[in-house]
């Protein structure tokens, strides 16, 4: 019998590593001598490190030569690897470990698919690592959110078709990614961002065991 698969986003859905990335690129932005807001931060959500630093100069007005960019890149990957050096278990989402627990029960296959390149770390501080059968992040992947390359990695590493693969999302462009993959999305979050999600939940505390068998029973 085919199982479905299961593929989770890191950053805003797993742990909220958003805050970090924030505070890390608004001291670039203020050592560049400019301001950086939360709500700007919202445009840098399942964004890559590369296109955000694009967006941040664009915010900032500044210009770059390719060494200063490189050199920029490094330095804000330092300064968040500093903060997200202190994270432990206290910093999983709410009832993340429960969803996850319950589907690893049921051996069914679970993946990450994040545009991170520190997912692998992150996951082992907050000790999820043993959880995920298969790990893609941005480290294996060649074109970024929302195109489904990430997902479609992570469905063929699991041995699963993409149209029985259920993917959760904070991010608009990870929801368009998981739809151009033919997968089931599910929107974590702000249902008004996320409105091109098959189905949307603030987070996992709102979604029942009956919804997840749902899951199982009509993608496999
Ligand atoms: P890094 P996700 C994304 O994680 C973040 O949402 C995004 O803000 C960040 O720029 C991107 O990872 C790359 O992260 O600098 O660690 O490689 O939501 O795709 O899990
Ligand atoms: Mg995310």
């Amino acid at each position: 019998m085919n199982k479905t698969g299961f593929i989770f986003d890191l950053d805003g859905v797993i742990v909220d590593t958003a805050k970090y990335h924030y505070l890390a690129w608004r001291n670039l932005a203020n050592e560049l001598g400019f301001e950086f807001t939360h709500d700007q931060n919202e445009l840098f959500k399942g964004v890559s490190r590369k296109r955000c630093l694009e967006i941040l100069l664009d915010i900032g007005g500044v210009e770059a030569t390719k060494a200063q960019f490189d050199t920029w890149m490094i330095e804000k990957n330092e300064d968040y690897l500093k903060y997200i050096e202190k994270m432990d278990e206290s910093e999983i989402l709410p009832d993340v470990t429960k969803v996850l627990r319950y589907l690893k029960e049921r051996e069914l296959p679970i993946a990450l698919g994040s545009a991170s390149k520190n997912a692998k770390p992150i996951l082992e501080k907050v000790k999820l690592l043993p959880y995920f059968d298969v790990i893609v992040d941005g480290n294996n992947v060649t074109k970024a959110k929302p195109d489904p390359e990430v997902f479609l990695i992570a469905a063929e590493e699991l041995g699963v078709n993409p149209q029985n693969c259920v993917v959760f999302e904070d991010a608009q462009a990870g929801i368009k990614a998981a739809n151009a993959a033919g997968m089931v999305s599910i929107g974590i979050g702000d249902a008004k961002i996320l409105s091109e999600a098959d189905y949307n939940f603030n987070d996992f505390t709102e979604m029942d065991v009956k919804f997840l068998v749902g899951l199982i029973n009509d993608n496999k």
